[in-house]
């Protein structure tokens, strides 16, 4: 290595240990892990990723802009009653409500966000309302509805026969215990950079199923389940969104790149942070990743979490690595 370059990355590490207050040990010589991206990119999590990418990356093809292409590739999911972990077809909470989140982020800092919403099949639309439509960021629970009628949206049972079936299954037993990618098409949190190199994001989820009535997750919060800087990069989370409230882990994973992590080694330390003080054994959550160039990242606490990458022409499905090994 280059004298300069040696340098260059030692700065890196110092830089990135001065943050996190820890020993952060990143491999600058092996660079395995690092994912050579380009322009332009989309990617979310999961199998449902692979619909949403394509109507995403179509409209920036088109000459569109990341903003429209995020908001109309999580529209796809939250539209499909078969995703039963978002929008319509969402499985409830216990008391037999499905209650949504979702937030949205652009190229300009600009967010706008609902939480346990009602009756409105496309949050994410919502969302992206209250950013542009009024001086806040986020709306919740009636507050949230009223504004979406107000605004032309449709009120409608997102219940579906098939989720009342199971909800009314798990209604006998009553036991609540997340486990681990149990339904494995997840909350969709989706990145993109258009062709003129901005970035947005979106997240939505019907949240964790048989959840508490009222319970909020990480989905709708702006750093925790997604978060966007045009002059970096992007990040967004699934899983059990308690542990990425509490870690931040989006913002985290912005700012650990700005401090000279590629997306990859960032993913990863967001997760390190949950299962250095937290009980994982029964709690998956999973991290994406991109930068300013489009590289990509990807890290989760099990294996099994997957994800949808639309670059170069091609639309696929990887695994990620994961800090559990099998
Ligand atoms: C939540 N993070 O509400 C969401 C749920 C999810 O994989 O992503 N599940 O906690």
């Amino acid at each position: 290595m280059k004298r300069r370059d040696f340098l260059k990355k030692s700065a890196l590490v110092t830089t990135a240990s001065a943050l996190v207050g820890c020993d952060v040990k990143v491999d600058f010589e092996n660079l395995s892990s690092f994912k050579n991206g380009g322009l332009p990119i989309v990617i979310s999590t999961w199998n449902h990723g692979v619909a949403a990418n394509k109507v995403a990356m179509n409209i920036i093809k088109n000459g569109g802009n990341a903003l429209d292409a995020v908001e109309a590739g999580v529209r796809v999911t939250e539209s499909d009653p078969e995703m039963m972990s978002v929008g319509y077809g969402g499985l409830p909470d216990r008391d037999g409500h499905v209650t949504l989140d979702a937030c949205i982020m652009d190229y300009t800092g600009n967010c706008g966000a609902v939480s346990y919403l009602q009756h409105i099949k496309n949050p994410i639309s919502v969302a992206r309302k209250v950013m542009e439509e009024t001086p806040h960021v986020m709306l919740s629970g009636k507050g949230a509805l009223d504004f979406a009628l107000e605004k032309g949206f449709e009120m409608e049972n997102l219940l579906t026969e098939k989720a009342e079936n199971l909800w009314k299954e798990w209604l006998v037993t009553s036991q609540y215990k997340p486990i681990v990618n149990i339904e494995n098409h997840d909350t969709i949190g989706l990145l993109a950079i258009d062709k003129k190199g901005n970035i947005s994001g979106a997240c939505t989820t019907s949240g964790l199923a048989w959840k508490l009535h009222g319970r909020v997750g990480d989905s709708p919060i702006i750093g925790a389940g997604m978060y966007v800087d045009n002059e970096i990069g992007g990040a967004c989370a699934t899983g059990v969104g308690e542990l990425v409230m509490k870690t931040l882990g989006s913002f985290l994973i912005v700012e650990l790149m700005r401090q000279g992590m590629n997306p990859q080694e960032a993913c990863k330390e967001a997760v390190m942070r949950i299962v250095a003080k937290e009980e994982y054994n029964d709690m998956q959550v999973g991290y994406l990743a991109i930068d300013k160039n489009g590289n990509y990242g990807a890290y989760s606490i099990h294996p099994g979490f997957n994800f949808a990458l639309h670059l170069g022409g091609e639309n696929k499905m990887h695994d990620a690595e994961s800090f559990v090994k099998s």
